[in-house]
């Protein structure tokens, strides 16, 4: 199992349909959130490693994948 980290923003339509797959596929507790709003150095480490500060984007053992629908896409084949 990869160690899955999720940036986003509660206000972004994007993370919340990322975040809404995750609750109704039971996957809350194997994906650590980290909103950037509230932490600084989440948002920080965001734009350092990804390159940008767009959410949502799912850190995979440290590496970014943006774009929700390829998180989507991931999270069903690789995670389920
Ligand atoms: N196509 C992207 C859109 C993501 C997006 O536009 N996120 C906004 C917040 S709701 C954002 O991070 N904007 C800042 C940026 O793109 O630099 C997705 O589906 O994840």
């Amino acid at each position: 199992m990869p160690k899955l980290e999720l940036y986003y923003m509660d206000i972004c339509p994007f993370s919340q349909k990322v975040l809404r797959f995750m609750s109704e596929n039971n996957l809350n507790d194997k994906i650590l959130l980290k909103e950037i709003r509230l932490n600084d150095y989440d948002r920080e480490t965001l734009i350092n490693v990804g390159g940008k500060e767009q959410v949502p984007c799912l850190f995979i053992d440290g590496k970014p994948l943006y774009e929700s629908d390829d998180i989507i896409a991931y999270l069903k084949e690789n995670i389920l």
